[in-house]
């Protein structure tokens, strides 16, 4: 029997860069998560009987939200629901099942790299029938729609036994549990070449990869340690924790510093890698040599040949506007059109659909490809993998090549982190206000060349996205952006991205803080942060 349930509308569950995410608190209120739910299927038409999948990143509220999920899937007429078993699905792995199974779309419980427990973060987003995440549109639709929404639907039933794989009826709905690990791996196998990375590993290559305690663990298990041969123990931290062991599962050098101590010491294995809560985030670090995830998406692109999948080429390369431009470099190399769109992956999914690009990537640690829809920790890693046990070099002697064939973007991002909405906003609406006068100035000797809110106009369906980040381009290819991010849980999050192209018979060695010393002053003069955010440091520097 289906029940309608009365409710009143939250006024706060507007989806950011990717789904919605709030503290943990405020998502157990009641009828806030189905609240949530129901606004996602009121906004999609025509899936009666057909198939949704559910998994999330196994954090604190995983397995309660996907019981109330399978009811409200089953008494809003899905046919199928596909859950990943213990509840357990990587974003990456979710988009592939969606594929896989033709599925309407899923729903993925996770709050990404953000941190997880009683006191901490839960987030779901939607993903549409591509496999990707659903576009601005369909968020729009979601928000109207939890702003009026007065009843969802549920059913009285018991829970799903998560642990145990299976078809049980909830409803009239079949409800199957399944491996949330098997298709994503042989997915993997088919996209690289197995035999050459085993081979590698068996030769005595080693590898040491940080699951940070979240959903990456099964998966590394299974490839790197089962399908690879990698040594066990290659993963550490590999089994989920609901609260991520009292991390940030974020896989940057202050999150990830043991990895990052392991990876510089005198016994230091050839390639280390991290990956973030939800399994779509990569960290590469290899022996003595940091690879920033703008470089790690150039050398991949420059290298994709290497791999199986990628052998006939590249379409297209896609990136965010705040990565660094070393990409494009790459895409003008290889004679192949370079993408600039706004943060976060659903800006991606038209262009891998329509086959312009087949690689993208972000400066926050993602990188994919169109074999899902989504950004992928493992396949970064794996294709990683791929490329050494080609190129039979050092990850140091493949990142130099790059370096003095390309030349170096030197490049890092500024965060602060939990400032007050205001002075935040203040500071960014005093940037804007100076768009149109800054061309032509300088400021500690870099000359401004241009300076915008940047805008999107996607080339498949015309949609537009404004202010999208204030940049401000100077003579040489130097770059300072600005922008608010759309993950936090807490005040506003200030993002500064700064970017220095140093040409190939430039010096390719300087430390990244000596190399971009100027800009961080040019940003401190343009955009005053001290006096808006009340900060003289940033809190993390990736
Ligand atoms: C951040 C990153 C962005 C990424 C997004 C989701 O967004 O900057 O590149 O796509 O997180 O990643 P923001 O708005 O906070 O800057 V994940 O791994 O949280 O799904
Ligand atoms: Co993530």
């Amino acid at each position: 029997m289906i029940q309608t349930v009365q409710t009143t509308a939250f006024t706060d569950q507007k989806p950011g860069t990717s789904g919605l995410r709030k503290k943990v608190r405020i998502f157990a209120q009641p009828h806030y998560a189905e609240n949530f739910i129901q606004s996602v299927f009121d906004s999609l038409a025509d899936f009666a009987g057909e198939t949704l999948v559910i998994g999330g990143d196994g954090r604190y509220l995983n397995r309660e939200v996907i019981q109330t999920a399978i009811r409200m899937a089953a008494a809003n007429g899905f046919g199928t629901v596909l859950v990943g078993r213990g509840g357990i699905l990587s974003t990456p792995a979710a988009s592939h099942m969606i594929r896989l199974h033709k599925a309407y779309g899923g729903l993925i419980l996770s709050a990404s790299h953000n941190p997880g427990g009683p006191d901490e973060d839960f987030g779901i987003k939607y993903n549409i029938g591509n496999g990707g995440p659903a576009p601005e549109a369909i968020t729009d639709a979601i928000y109207a729609r939890t702003k009026t929404i007065d009843r969802y639907l549920t059913l009285d039933t018991p829970d799903v036994d998560l642990d145990r794989d299976g078809e049980t009826l909830v409803g009239t709905t079949r409800v199957r549990v399944v491996d949330p690990v098997a298709a994503y791996a042989d997915l993997m196998e088919t996209l690289f070449d197995f035999p050459a990375i085993r081979a590698m590993m068996a030769s005595g290559t080693r590898l040491s990869f940080d699951a940070m305690h979240a959903v990456t663990g099964p998966y590394a298990t299974e490839i790197l340690e089962r399908r690879l041969g990698a040594a066990p123990g290659t993963v550490v931290n590999g089994t989920p924790l609901p609260d991520f062991g009292g991390h940030h599962p974020d896989p940057n050098l202050v999150h990830a510093h043991e990895l990052h101590a392991r990876m510089m010491a005198p016994d230091a294995p050839d390639f280390g890698a991290a990956s973030d809560g939800d399994g779509d985030r990569n960290l590469i670090i290899g022996r003595n040599i940091f690879v920033t995830p703008s470089d790690s998406l150039a050398l991949l692109a420059a290298n994709a040949h290497l791999a199986p999948a990628y052998a006939k080429g590249l379409a297209g390369i896609a990136r965010s506007m705040p990565t660094s431009q070393a990409a494009d470099r790459v895409a003008a190399a290889l004679g192949i059109p370079a993408y600039e769109t706004p943060t976060g992956w659903k800006f991606f999914g038209t262009l891998l659909d329509a086959g312009l690009a087949t690689i993208c990537g972000e400066e926050s640690a993602g990188t994919g490809s169109d074999h899902v829809r989504e950004k992928d920790g493992l396949w970064a890693v794996l294709l990683w993998l791929n490329i050494l046990a080609v190129r039979r070099q050092s990850m140091v002697e493949i990142v130099h090549d790059h370096w003095s064939l390309f030349g170096r973007n030197y490049y890092a991002r500024h965060d602060y982190e939990g400032v007050p909405t205001a002075g935040a906003d203040a500071l960014m609406a005093a940037l804007r206000a100076q768009l149109d006068t800054l061309p032509g100035t300088t400021v500690e000797g870099l000359t401004v060349t241009a300076a915008d809110d940047f805008a999107y106009t996607d080339p498949t369906d015309g949609s537009v996205s404004l202010k999208q980040g204030v940049r401000i381009l100077f003579d040489g290819g130097s770059r300072i952006v600005f922008r608010l991010s759309g993950t936090g849980t807490e005040g506003a999050t200030l993002r500064l991205y700064l970017e220095r192209y140093e040409p190939n018979d430039g010096k390719l060695d300087h430390s990244v803080a000596e190399a971009l010393a100027p800009l961080i002053t040019a940003a401190e003069k343009l955009a005053s942060i001290k006096t808006h955010t009340g900060r003289t440091e940033p809190d993390v520097i990736t």
